[in-house]
């Protein structure tokens, strides 16, 4: 490939239904005039996630953050919390607003999620939760996290933000720990433009995060805690049950465009992939991670983040740099060196995935990043959009 992409590649694109299609139940809205407060859709949108994770206990929230923020503060979650560098920034922000210290421990090294034995060693008698991400959407160490929160008697919690649609062992994800959220932004497979959706274990929750998404409200003159305002509206629950239609195609076209990913960039020399997932996981190919190994590569990650700009592809470093590098987590101590995850953070580059990239562009990607490995070949800086790239 000699020439950048006409139009910009980005690291996802949204699925959009037929417009068709939306604008028929926009006009529902419009006939109603209902546009948030509990409204006939998100009840509707509420069912049907019932339903899909086979559970009663569903509660849906304006977006991910603030449902996972809702998800501690209903807990009654305090003190300490044991939790993940790797990850998006929110995963630790639900944390401050609820006065909670956050524990950074390491991750492991294959799916970058908390690393179960270091989990053990933070443990203090403050300690009240773990707070796990099952980053892209890879699994957490499930039953070694089940088994170290029950021996403690800790809540255990999942950052489920990227997990929607993955199944373990025939069971949704969100079956899980004690309570899972999960995050339908635009960037994500599933979406509902903004939105958030939590899932847990005891049912007596339900009363009390439907009065923390809505100002503490029960009826119409009593206030029975400070609430926030977290509620999905009628138009983000309208694009939620249109895109879950959709979710059984938006999957098997992802999983095509992994599987070519694997297959091209395994003979990279310095591009590792994660090892192949377990048998009994149904992956919702949310994300295309690799780390870039700049010795064997030829370049650092950043050089091909930065090269792939060249040519209109816009992958990202998710995620990077860890949570306790940002400014306004610098002064929280970290006992634990994290060195797997100071490596991957540094190596980790996640490449554009999205129902609606065409093969032929996944192949031009590998194309690119498999000319840039320039181990062997000449200087790398040489090689750009126009020049001659090496032949495969
Ligand atoms: N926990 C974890 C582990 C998370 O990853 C997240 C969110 C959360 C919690 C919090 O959940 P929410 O409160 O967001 O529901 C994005 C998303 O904003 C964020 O939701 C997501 N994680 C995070 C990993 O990525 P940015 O700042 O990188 O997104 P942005 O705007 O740069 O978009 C990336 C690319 O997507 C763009 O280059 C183009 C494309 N795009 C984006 C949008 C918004 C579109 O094509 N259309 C769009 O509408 O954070």
């Amino acid at each position: 490939m000699t020439k950048p992409f006409e139009k910009p590649i980005y690291v996802t694109r949204p699925f959009l239904p037929p417009l068709a299609e939306f604008c028929q139940g926009l006009e529902e809205i419009w006939e109603t005039a209902w546009l948030t407060n509990y409204g006939p859709l998100v009840q509707r949108f509420a069912e049907e996630l019932r339903r899909f994770f086979e559970t009663d206990n569903v509660c849906l929230f304006n977006n991910g953050t603030l449902a996972l923020q809702i998800a501690l503060q209903g807990m009654g979650i305090s003190g300490e919390v044991i939790t993940t560098p790797y990850t998006f920034v929110a995963t630790t922000h639900v944390l401050y607003w609820n006065k909670i210290r956050p524990i950074f421990v390491d991750i492991e090294p294959d799916y970058y999620s908390l690393d179960p034995e270091k989990v053990e060693a933070a443990i203090t008698p403050w300690t009240s939760a773990i707070l796990a991400v099952h980053v892209y959407g890879y699994p957490c160490k499930l039953n070694r996290l089940a088994d170290i929160a029950r021996k403690h008697n800790l809540k255990l919690i999942y950052d489920a933000a990227h997990a929607f649609g993955v199944n373990v062992g025939g069971r949704s994800i969100a079956h899980f720990g004690d309570l899972s959220m999960f995050s339908f932004h635009a960037t994500k497979l599933y979406h509902s433009i903004e939105g958030g959706l939590l899932t847990f274990k005891e049912s007596g929750l339900k009363g009390v995060f439907d009065y923390l998404k809505n100002f503490g409200f029960n009826g119409e003159t009593e206030v029975v805690m400070p609430g926030t305002n977290a509620k999905m509206n009628e138009i983000q629950a309208l694009m939620g049950m249109q895109v879950l239609k959709h979710l059984p195609e938006i999957v098997s076209k992802r999983e095509k465009i992994t599987q070519l990913y694997r297959e091209r960039l395994k003979r990279i020399p310095g591009i590792r992939l994660t090892p192949s997932l377990p048998a009994d996981v149904r992956y919702n190919h949310g994300y295309m991670p690799i780390e870039v190994d700049s010795v064997e590569f030829g370049m650092s990650r950043d050089d091909l983040y930065e090269k792939l700009k060249d040519w209109n592809v816009f992958a990202r470093r998710y995620f990077y740099p860890l949570i306790c590098d940002y400014a306004c987590y610098k002064n929280v101590s970290v006992a634990d060196p994290l060195a797997v995850a100071r490596q991957v953070t540094e190596r980790i580059l996640t490449l554009p995935i999205y129902d609606a990239l065409p093969l032929d562009d996944v192949e031009a990607i590998c194309d690119v990043i498999e000319s840039l490995q320039c181990s062997r070949a000449k200087s790398f800086m040489d090689i750009g959009p126009g020049a001659e790239t090496p032949s495969a």
